[in-house]
């Protein structure tokens, strides 16, 4: 394991132990579902506000806020989880740190522990999507959906010259080509992500404006319930907290006005719940990133961290 703390701070109700050497998986319980997070504090190719280096530790701090009863689901956080702290990440290096994360998550799979990362600029996704993809029989993401939320497409191939960026993640997912991408809330590309998307049939789109929009013409939302309700197999989320609109979530590293609310993202989960006890999905990995903050009591940290507590209410 490459972590920089050895006593890591943890997130709120996660397991005392997190050393991998201790946790003897067999042994302990049987259960399908164990998530462990890993912290990634790198944002050296924010274009805009800077800071989701300190994602993981405001987050985590945000998480003891929280009750282990979640009144959104009524359900308890009793479930067993992880937390391993922050990978050793190389600033200025995205490359060398989606690689490192790489190999961290493949760890956690090997353990029989399914990833989830706090970020962090959006860049940090590819490491365990990667690492999923390498695990597969047709070494890449033919076998999973993508679920991709984000006020930003993120699917241009370079950005100022770059391929490895949070500008570009999307596009390097797409690389690796996945069973079906579905972008969330979207509501800012350029022309050549317009043009990319457009004859690509694994591409799904749900414009933020269509899914606000009201009145009973509108049919946008009701298409993506019964969209996500739908997929069947494996699955990876990842959410760009810019999806949520500024007036909730400020604190991102590009802010977008016109997103959706904190509700939106908790029926998204519930609607993949009901599919994953169904055994219809099996979800094996969720990201949260962009979280650009360094100040205690910040909004978009407490949503994020709400965001993890309701992920692991749900699917623990
Ligand atoms: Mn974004």
């Amino acid at each position: 394991m490459l972590f920089n703390t050895y006593e890591p701070w943890k997130f709120a109700f996660s397991a005392e132990s997190s050393n991998l050497d201790e946790i003897d998986l067999d042994v302990e319980f049987d259960k399908s579902n164990v998530w462990g997070i890993i912290g990634v504090p790198f944002d050296s190719t924010c274009s805009y506000h800077h800071g989701s280096r300190y994602g993981p530790t405001i987050i985590r701090e945000a998480s003891f806020g929280f009750e282990q009863y979640n009144v959104a689901f009524d359900k308890i956080l009793d479930a067993r989880f992880y937390d391993f702290g922050d990978l050793n990440i190389v600033h200025g290096n995205c490359k060398k740190t989606s690689d490192l994360l790489k190999e961290s998550v493949n760890e956690l799979i090997d353990s029989k522990i399914k990833p989830i990362i706090i970020g962090g600029e959006h860049s940090v996704s590819i490491g365990p999507i990667k690492a999923l993809a390498e695990r597969s029989d047709s070494k890449d993401l033919s076998d999973i959906t993508i679920i991709h939320l984000d006020a930003h497409r993120d699917i241009i191939d370079e950005y100022m010259g770059e391929k490895d960026s949070h500008a570009t993640i999307m596009h390097r997912v797409y690389d690796l080509n996945p069973k079906q991408l579905i972008q969330i809330g979207i509501r800012s590309f350029s022309d050549e992500e317009k043009l990319f998307v457009e004859d690509k049939d694994n591409i799904l789109t749900f414009l933020a404006k269509d899914l606000n929009s009201a009145g009973e013409e509108n049919n946008a939302y009701y298409e993506l319930i019964e969209t996500l309700s739908n997929i069947e197999g494996k699955v990876y989320v990842s959410i760009d907290m810019d999806v949520i609109d500024p007036v909730y979530a400020p604190s991102v590293g590009n802010p977008t006005f016109g997103g959706l609310s904190p509700d939106d993202v908790e029926i998204i989960f519930e609607t993949l719940y009901n599919s994953s006890i169904e055994d219809k999905i099996d979800v094996l990995g969720f990201d949260i990133v962009e979280v650009a903050s360094n100040e205690l009591g910040d909004s978009t940290a407490i949503l994020a961290a709400k965001f993890v507590h309701d992920f692991l209410t749900l699917f623990a």
